[in-house]
C-alpha cells in the first residue's frame, strides 16, 4: 500500500502544528514512518487520503463503538445543528442524556457534562478534594487520565509513548500530593495508605487499564482497593473514559460487580462527539457549583451537537445490549486468531483482553503492570505494526495502547486480519 499523499500532507501539518498532530500518539513517533491521513470513514473501515482502505481497531480511540458514521448518531447531529450549535444556556437534551446515563450506570444519581475525559478526570479530583477536605491522591504507575497537571506522573498512554511520563511543567508542588501505586499491587496502595493516614482523598484508577496496554485488575486486587477506601475514607475514583458504555451498559462497575464513589466517562458517551463527563452520589455531587463550594464550568459543556450524538449513542446500547455480548465475542475469535498464528512465529507474546479491549505485548512474562508492559520488545511492536499496516490492517500505533473493538467489524473483517497477520515477518 501507498501513503504518499498522507507524507505529503504530514509534512505541510508540520509547518503550522508542533509536530504535525494534535495529539502525540497520532504521529507514529513510537513505530516510525509517518501518520495516516484519514479522509472519511464509514463501518468498521478507514479510508485514507491515498484511497486505502484500512480495518479498523481504534475506533477513534474507542468511542465509535457501533462503527464510524453509524446513522442514527450523524442523524441527530445533523438535525440538531440546523437548530444552532452552542448557547451558553441549559437545553432540555443536556437533562435527558443525563437521566438515560443515570439509568445505565450503577451507583450514581447526578452527572455533570465536561468537553474530554481529561477535563472528567481533572474535575473529579477537585471534587473528591473538596468533598473529603484532603489533599493527596494515589494514582497507579501507567495510567492515563488525560494530560492535567496532577495526573502526568509516571503515566501511560502517550506520555509513556513519548518518554515523559513525568512532563516537564508540572510544578514539584503539584507532583508532591499525587502518591503511585503498582497496578494490580495491594500492598504498594496500603503503605501509601498506612504512611500518609487521614491525608488521601481519592484513589483513581482506569479499573480495566488502557494506557499501558489492555490489563486487567485481579479480583483480590480491585476488591481489596474498594475495602481499603471504604475502611479509610478515601474516594474511588474509576476513571472509565474507556470502559464507560463500552464493557457493558454499566462499565467496568457492572463488568466486575465494584461499585466506586465516582466514575469518570469519555469516549463512547460522546458518540464521536468532545464530550466527557463524571457522576457519583447526589451527596458527593452537591458539593459541585453552583450548588455547593467546588468550582467547574465551561462554555461548550453540554454542547447540544454533542449531547445530541450521546443520546443517540446511548440510546442505541440502551436499546440494544446484546452489542456488548456480541463486541466480547468477536474480541474473543480475534483473540483465538492472533493466538493461531503468533504461536507459529517464533517470538515470545502475550495476548490480553476484556470485553472489548484486547492488546498485543511482545514479552515472555505476563502483563500485569506498568513495568511488565514496558519490558515488551518495541522493535518487534514495529515490525507487526507496519506489517499489519501494509496489509490494510490499523493498529494503535503504540504498544502502550488497547484496541478498541467496533460493532461493524464482521467476522469476515477479523479473519481478513488474521491472514494479514500471516503475511507479517517478526
Ligand atoms: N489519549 C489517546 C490514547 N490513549 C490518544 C488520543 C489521540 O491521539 O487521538
Amino acid at each position: 500500500m501507498l501513503y504518499q499523499r498522507s507524507s505529503a500532507l504530514f509534512a505541510e501539518a508540520q509547518k503550522y502544528i508542533p509536530g504535525g498532530v494534535n495529539s502525540p500518539v497520532r504521529a507514529f513517533k513510537a513505530v516510525g514512518g509517518d501518520p495516516i491521513f484519514v479522509k472519511r470513514a464509514k463501518g468498521a473501515y478507514l479510508y485514507d487520503e491515498d484511497d486505502n482502505r484500512l480495518i479498523d481497531y481504534i475506533a477513534s480511540w474507542g468511542p465509535l463503538i457501533l462503527g464510524h458514521a453509524h446513522e442514527p448518531v450523524i442523524n441527530a447531529v445533523i438535525e440538531k445543528a440546523k437548530q444552532g450549535t452552542s448557547f451558553g444556556m441549559p437545553t432540555e437534551i443536556e437533562t435527558q442524556l443525563a437521566q438515560l446515563a443515570v439509568s445505565m450506570v450503577p451507583n450514581i444519581d447526578k452527572i455533570r457534562f465536561v468537553n474530554s475525559g481529561t477535563e472528567a478526570c481533572m474535575s473529579a479530583v477537585r471534587l473528591a478534594r473538596g468533598y473529603t477536605g484532603k489533599d493527596k491522591i494515589i494514582k497507579f504507575a501507567g495510567c492515563y487520565h488525560g494530560h492535567s497537571d496532577s495526573f502526568l506522573i509516571q503515566a501511560g498512554s502517550g506520555a509513556v509513548t513519548f518518554g515523559s511520563p513525568n512532563s516537564p511543567g508540572v510544578t514539584q508542588g503539584t507532583a508532591k500530593d499525587t502518591l503511585l501505586a503498582k497496578y494490580n499491587d495491594l500492598e504498594s496502595v496500603r503503605a501509601l495508605v498506612e504512611a500518609n493516614k487521614g491525608e488521601i482523598a481519592t484513589i483513581i484508577i482506569e479499573p480495566i487499564a488502557g494506557n499501558m496496554g489492555c490489563i486487567v485488575p485481579s479480583d483480590e486486587f480491585i476488591k481489596g482497593l474498594r475495602e481499603l477506601c471504604t475502611q479509610e475514607g478515601i474516594l474511588l475514583l474509576f476513571d472509565e473514559v474507556m470502559t464507560g458504555f463500552r464493557l457493558g451498559k454499566g462499565g467496568a462497575q457492572e463488568a466486575l460487580g465494584i461499585d466506586a464513589d465516582i466514575v469518570c466517562f469519555g469516549k463512547v458517551i460522546g458518540g464521536g462527539l468532545p464530550v466527557g463527563a463524571f457522576a457519583a452520589k447526589a451527596e458527593i455531587m452537591a458539593h459541585l457549583a453552583p450548588e455547593g463550594p467546588v468550582y467547574q464550568a465551561g462554555t461548550l459543556s453540554g454542547n447540544p451537537l454533542a449531547m445530541a450524538a450521546g443520546l443517540a449513542m446511548l440510546t442505541e446500547l440502551d436499546g440494544h445490549p446484546e452489542v456488548f455480548e456480541s463486541l466480547a465475542k468477536k474480541t474473543a475469535y480475534l483473540h483465538e486468531g492472533l493466538d493461531t498464528v503468533l504461536k507459529d512465529k517464533g517470538v515470545p507474546y502475550q495476548i490480553n483482553r476484556f470485553g472489548s479491549m484486547i492488546s498485543v505485548h511482545f514479552t515472555e512474562e505476563p502483563v500485569i503492570d506498568f513495568d511488565s508492559s514496558a519490558k515488551g520488545n518495541n522493535e518487534t511492536f514495529k515490525k507487526y505494526f507496519h506489517g499489519m499496516l501494509q496489509n490494510g490492517v490499523y493498529l494503535p500505533p503504540s504498544a502502550f495502547e488497547s484496541y478498541f473493538l467496533n460493532d461493524a467489524l464482521s467476522y469476515a473483517d477479523i479473519d481478513e486480519t488474521v491472514e494479514a497477520l500471516k503475511k507479517v515477518e517478526l
